[in-house]
Parts: structure tokens; C-alpha cells; sequence
């Protein structure tokens, strides 16, 4: 069972639409020719055993947009930032490979990313692995500790794998090299009353992600909404610590709804720093959206929600991603828009 994971990752990353131009590439290792660190000092939790460390993992080779719109998912076998141990912090980051910035504005999109722990199971999907962290190109922080102030984090026992699934997107009209970045914070082994966390995993595609996440808009339509249906129905009870939500440009609010009521409404920032800026374009895409004559600003970041309510057994949990492209542009794909998504991954203390 457990040796299906690698095979079962690349099944789940090829199902996609978007994805399906691609060749499916199997998972190659990611020894220390792949990944260079660097020790950070810890921000949070002097007085135990707490580590950071900067990894890079590439470079990777990203074909230009003339390749499937510059397109290109990557699924890397990585060694686990740290052994007995649990990850209390952690940040996603993209560069090119001569350490240049690289965001929207230089052409290169950390579009997702997500890193697979093979040796456990989703427990909102039993077919996928649970997923130990998630970024998209916004990049908001996993504070599972919340900036050090719950003593709690994602636990990792030594011998579990892990797989990094990346997707890059390249807007410039050349290959580039590029290092994906992520920031580990964690404490090794933790005291006994350090309290393990487990990602719960709510998202409009469904929690099997039969499509990668990526969902197409609804026919010709501006304003519309996508839901998580059916929702998950909790098999345990818990105090949720941290939501890492996401949408895509065009989105307008992410809502995390318990029985039907919104228990966290996600608001996306758009361009508010230079790098998640663009030129102007034609944009007025199949009509839908009135030409611009305007920079395009893209998602730069996410609220994040603390008021969350506790997870009871027998609650429905899911999402709501509203969407408003005449608020917000979307984003083209050729001459279509690209898929949306809607997820919120829940970090539950379980009782
Ligand atoms: C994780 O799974 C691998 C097989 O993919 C297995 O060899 C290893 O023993 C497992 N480790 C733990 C800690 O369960
Ligand atoms: C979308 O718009 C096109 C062109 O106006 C029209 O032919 C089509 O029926 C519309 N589809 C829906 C679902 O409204
Ligand atoms: C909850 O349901 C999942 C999926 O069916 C299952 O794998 C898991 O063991 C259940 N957990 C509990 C605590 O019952
Ligand atoms: C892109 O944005 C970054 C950070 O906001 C900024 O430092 C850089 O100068 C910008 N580069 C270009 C080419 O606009
Ligand atoms: C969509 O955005 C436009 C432009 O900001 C606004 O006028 C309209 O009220 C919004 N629609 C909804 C349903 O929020
Ligand atoms: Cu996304």
C-alpha cells in the first residue's frame, strides 16, 4: 500500500486538465546535489530544541510560455527538513537560480506547491497522502504555533518520506532555472506537551482532488460561486490552530464554512507590492470582462483567520470560494482563462 504513494501522487498531479499537456514526470530523488541548506536562527521556542533551516531545492528548468503556457509541475522526492521532530513554522519562496527575484513581475509564478507525506493518508480523502504544507504564488506563512504561542506543530517521525510537488509557471519567452524555497522552523524532539497537528484538507474540487484543485470557471459567467460539495463530515473532534487558505486571481473571498455558517471569511490583498504587479494587457477575456487599460494585480496575500471554531464530531466542514472578475482580473491561459481554485487546509489539534 504504502509503496503505491509515489505512483499515487503522480496519478493525482496528471489528472489535471491543465496538466495532462504535460509528459507525467515520476518523482526523481532529491539528494544534496538537489537540495542546498542553510542554517537560520530560530525565531520561536528558544528554550527547547528548535531548529530553522533555508532549503533550496533545484534548480529546476522551467520552458518558456511557448510550452504548454509555460507550465511545468515537478514532483521531487526531498529528505524531511528535520527527523523526530515537528514543524511549529513554514514559508514557501521561489528564485531564480543566480538568486534573482522571481514573482509576477519577473515572469515566474510559484503557482503551487504542496509537500506529500507518502507514510500518511489525507484524512479528508483516503486515497491521497496527507499533505504536510501548501503554497501558492501568495506564499502565506504555516504558523502552526502561531508566531510561537501554541506549543504545537506537524509532527515527523524518522524514516517518513516526503515528496515535493511544485507547479512553476514561466511568462517570459526563455527557459529559466529556478530554486523553489522553503523556510523550516521546527523543535526537535519535542516535550510531551507539544501537541501534534493533522492538516485537514477542505477544497471546491472535492477532497480527492479529481482535478488537481484546478476547477473551470462556469460558462460565460462574471460573478459566480464554487462550494465544496458534499462537505467533509468530521470523524473526530479538535481545536483548529491555523487555515492556510487559496484562491485564484478573480476570487474575492474564501469562506470557511461549519454546518452552513461562514466560521472564516478570507479576504485576498491584490498587488500590494510591486512584485505581484504586472503590465497592462488586453484582458478583455472571451468577452467576459471589460478591456482594462490598467496594470494587473494579482494575489499577493491572504487573511488569515484566529477566531476559527472547534471541530465537533458529525460537523460538516467545507469551502466557499466567491469569485467577481469584474472586481478583480483573472487569469488568461492562451486564449481561455485559466482553471480557479477554492481550498482551505485546516491545522486541527485533535483531542
Ligand atoms: C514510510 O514508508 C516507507 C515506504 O514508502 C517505509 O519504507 C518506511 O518504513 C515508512 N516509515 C515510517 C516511519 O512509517
Ligand atoms: C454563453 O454565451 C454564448 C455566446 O453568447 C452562448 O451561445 C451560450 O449559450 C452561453 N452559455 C450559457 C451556459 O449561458
Ligand atoms: C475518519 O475517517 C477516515 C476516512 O474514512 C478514516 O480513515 C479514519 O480512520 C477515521 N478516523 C477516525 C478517528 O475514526
Ligand atoms: C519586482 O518586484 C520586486 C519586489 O517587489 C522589486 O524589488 C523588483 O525591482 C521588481 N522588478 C521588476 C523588474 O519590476
Ligand atoms: C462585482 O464587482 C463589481 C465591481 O467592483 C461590483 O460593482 C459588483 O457589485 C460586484 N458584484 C458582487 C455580486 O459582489
Ligand atoms: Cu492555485
Amino acid at each position: 500500500m504504502k509503496t503505491t504513494w509515489p505512483n499515487a501522487i503522480v496519478g493525482l498531479l496528471c489528472t489535471s486538465s491543465v496538466l495532462a499537456q504535460t509528459p507525467s514526470v515520476a518523482p526523481v530523488p532529491c539528494g544534496n546535489d538537489c537540495v542546498h541548506t542553510e542554517a537560520l536562527k530560530p525565531r520561536f521556542f528558544p528554550d527547547l530544541q528548535s531548529g530553522r533551516v533555508l532549503a533550496k531545492y533545484g534548480p529546476l528548468a522551467v520552458p518558456s510560455m511557448n510550452q504548454n503556457h509555460g507550465m511545468r509541475s515537478y514532483q521531487l522526492e526531498i529528505p524531511a527538513p528535520c527527523d523526530d521532530c515537528t514543524i511549529t513554522h513554514a514559508v514557501a519562496d521561489v528564485e531564480f537560480a543566480n538568486g534573482a527575484y522571481a514573482n509576477a513581475n519577473t515572469s515566474m509564478w510559484l503557482h503551487h506547491l504542496v509537500v506529500a507525506n507518502s507514510n500518511r493518508t489525507s484524512v479528508t480523502c483516503n486515497g491521497v497522502p496527507e499533505f504536510a504544507f501548501v503554497s501558492g504564488n501568495e506564499r502565506t506563512p504555516m504558523s502552526i504555533s502561531v508566531g510561537g504561542t501554541k506549543r504545537a506543530g506537524y509532527p515527523i517521525k524518522k524514516g517518513e518520506r516526503f515528496f515535493l510537488i511544485a507547479e512553476l509557471m514561466n511568462e517570459a519567452r526563455s527557459a529559466k532555472d529556478v530554486l523553489v524555497k522553503i523556510d523550516w522552523e521546527f523543535v526537535k524532539s519535542p516535550p510531551a506537551d507539544f501537541k501534534a497537528v493533522t492538516p485537514v484538507w477542505l477544497d471546491v474540487d472535492g477532497p480527492c482532488l479529481p482535478r488537481n484543485g484546478e476547477v473551470p470557471l462556469p460558462e460565460n459567467a462574471t460573478v459566480f460561486n464554487l462550494v465544496m460539495n458534499p462537505p467533509w463530515k468530521a470523524n473526530f473532534s479538535g481545536e483548529v490552530l491555523w487555515v492556510i487558505p487559496h484562491l485564484h486571481d478573480g476570487g474575492d473571498s474564501l469562506k470557511v464554512m461549519k454546518n452552513n455558517a461562514v466560521t472564516c471569511d478570507s479576504l485576498p490583498g491584490y498587488g500590494e507590492t510591486p512584485g505581484f504587479r504586472t503590465p497592462e494587457v488586453e484582458h478583455g477575456h472571451h468577452g467576459r470582462t471589460a478591456k482594462r487599460h490598467e496594470e494587473m494585480l494579482h494575489i499577493s496575500s491572504m487573511t488569515v483567520c484566529d477566531k476559527i471554531q472547534r471541530i465537533e464530531v458529525g460537523d460538516t466542514w467545507g469551502v466557499k470560494a466567491d469569485y467577481n472578475l469584474t472586481k478583480h482580473a483573472p487569469q488568461g491561459e492562451g486564449d481561455h482563462l485559466a482553471p480557479v481554485m477554492g481550498i482551505a487546509v485546516l491545522f486541527v489539534v485533535r483531542d
